[in-house]
């Protein structure tokens, strides 16, 4: 599901960043929308809106060009496809399901009922198709797994008079769910009949199922549902197979009904609360891109880490930085894991990686240098004791410790003149088998 959209960023995040790259990105971009199916004219305002934006705006300190344009990229497809994530409710309620043939709402009653339960909830499903030969046994037999309260009435053929009954026996229930009958479509008997099971249940959440591989038809089926019930929610179903993904939610964010879940498969927990922000993160490949911007507010971006780790000229004061770099970020892995390509490396365990009392330590200690003592280690080469006393007393911790800590900055300085050889490190021209190599070097350092 997609794919290309991943490889078109990943292509843009592997090259250097100027204007024509971040036009070949919005081309790639909309070949990869419009082949997952989202509305062409959709596709259009959006690409429109992403360059315009990436090539005229400011970039905002703190953040690298390409990292800025990504962030773009990122905020408008989330903008696109839902904004934000629509939080269950935790008080009682009813839910009646609805869609044609099909869809996936008997399949997504239980995954609903099982994510309720699993949450500690009680809940209760009505099986209300008497459409459908064996429906209510369908429902039984994969409530069963689960261990769901099923109510049906064999060989009833009011579906009205089964909701009652059953709304009274899961009176106490928190949830109860109503399973309802399909048509291959929205006729006359199934408007009726949907509106009356809707009167007697009065229902909390009406969501209408659909499958992904409908693509755009979504977005009228979605109208006229909406129009007979208010609908409250969608639940996407099939999405694990359907390359068309993208038509069905455009089409929903047309309709403007907010998608709620998304089934990604057969079993029963292959259900997700749909969440805008996460789902783009994925569809983009790029991690957990939210939380790295976030990261880059407080602390700073991992471009930028990555540059400092990378710079040579290495004193006291930029050694104690890079330290506090990768202990703010987490680790080094974690820099890794924020960095497009990153997360497909293993990181060494340990590298870079200094213990919180270690790090304070080394801070009190070069406090107690001189100002000349922090810029200008070559000064401790001579290895005089009275300079390696004088510290450790100022700071009053060992001479171990200031022995300690001067040697893991000979070690520290030495990788870092190595990674430096490593040409072409800069801005725009990381890639994995750079990195790769890079790191190699870091491996046994520490
Ligand atoms: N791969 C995949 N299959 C699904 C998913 N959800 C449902 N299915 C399958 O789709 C088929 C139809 O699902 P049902 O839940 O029976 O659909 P329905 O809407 O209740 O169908 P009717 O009652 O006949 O209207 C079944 O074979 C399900 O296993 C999903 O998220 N992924
Ligand atoms: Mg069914």
């Amino acid at each position: 599901m997609f794919e290309s959209l991943k490889e078109s960023l990943s292509k843009f995040t592997s090259g250097g960043v100027n204007k024509k790259a971040i036009k070949d990105l919005v081309k790639d971009l909309q070949r990869s929308l419009i082949q997952s199916d989202v509305n062409v004219k959709l596709v259009f305002e959006l690409s429109k809106r992403i360059e315009e934006k990436a090539l005229s705006d400011k970039v905002p300190s703190g953040l690298t060009k390409r990292e800025y344009v990504v962030n773009i990229v990122y905020e408008e497809l989330v903008q696109f496809l839902g904004k934000e994530k629509v939080e269950i409710s935790t008080g009682k309620q009813r839910i009646l399901m609805l869609g044609l043939f099909g869809s996936g709402k008997t399949t997504s009653s239980i995954k609903i009922a099982h994510f309720y339960k699993s949450k500690g909830f009680t809940v209760g499903v009505i099986g209300c198709d008497t459409w459908r030969p064996a429906a209510l046994k369908q429902l039984q037999q994969s409530a069963k797994k689960s261990k769901i309260d099923v109510f049906g009435i064999e060989k009833e053929k009011n579906p009205v008079k089964i909701v009652k009954k059953g709304m009274n026996l899961f009176a106490d229930k928190d949830v109860v769910i109503v399973d309802s009958a399909g048509r291959s479509a929205l006729d006359s008997e199934l408007s009726d009949e949907l509106k009356k099971i809707d009167k007697v249940l009065n229902a909390d959440e009406k969501f209408l199922v659909m499958s992904a591989d409908i693509g755009q038809a979504a977005q009228s089926q979605a109208e006229e549902f909406n129009k007979l019930v208010g609908l409250s929610g969608v639940v996407v179903t099939k999405m694990d197979s359907s390359a068309k993904a993208g038509g069905i939610l455009s089409a929903c964010h047309v309709a403007d009904v907010k998608i709620r879940f998304i089934g990604m498969g057969e079993k029963v927990d292959d259900l997700e609360l749909y969440d805008p922000v996460r789902f783009v993160s994925r569809i983009l490949g790029m991690g957990d891109l939210e939380s790295l911007l976030e990261k880059a507010k407080e602390a700073m971006d991992p471009q930028d880490a990555m540059d400092l780790l990378q710079s040579g000229d290495m004193n006291f004061e930029t050694f104690y930085a890079q330290l506090e770099a990768v202990n703010k970020m987490g680790s080094l892995q974690k820099i890794m894991d924020m960095l497009p390509f990153g997360n497909k490396m293993k990181i060494p365990k340990g590298s870079l990686e200094v213990q919180q009392d270690k790090m304070k330590e080394w801070k009190i200690i070069i406090d107690s240098m001189t100002k000349v003592e922090k810029k200008s280690p070559d000064l401790f080469k001579d290895s005089k004791r009275s300079r390696f006393e004088r510290i450790a007393k100022g700071s009053g911790k060992s001479m171990d410790s200031v022995r300690e800590l001067y040697a893991n900055f000979k070690k520290t300085k030495k990788m870092f003149k190595q990674m430096k050889k490593l040409k072409g490190l800069g801005e725009g021209e990381m890639d994995e088998k750079k990195m790769q190599k890079l790191l190699s070097k870091f491996k046994g350092k520490f």
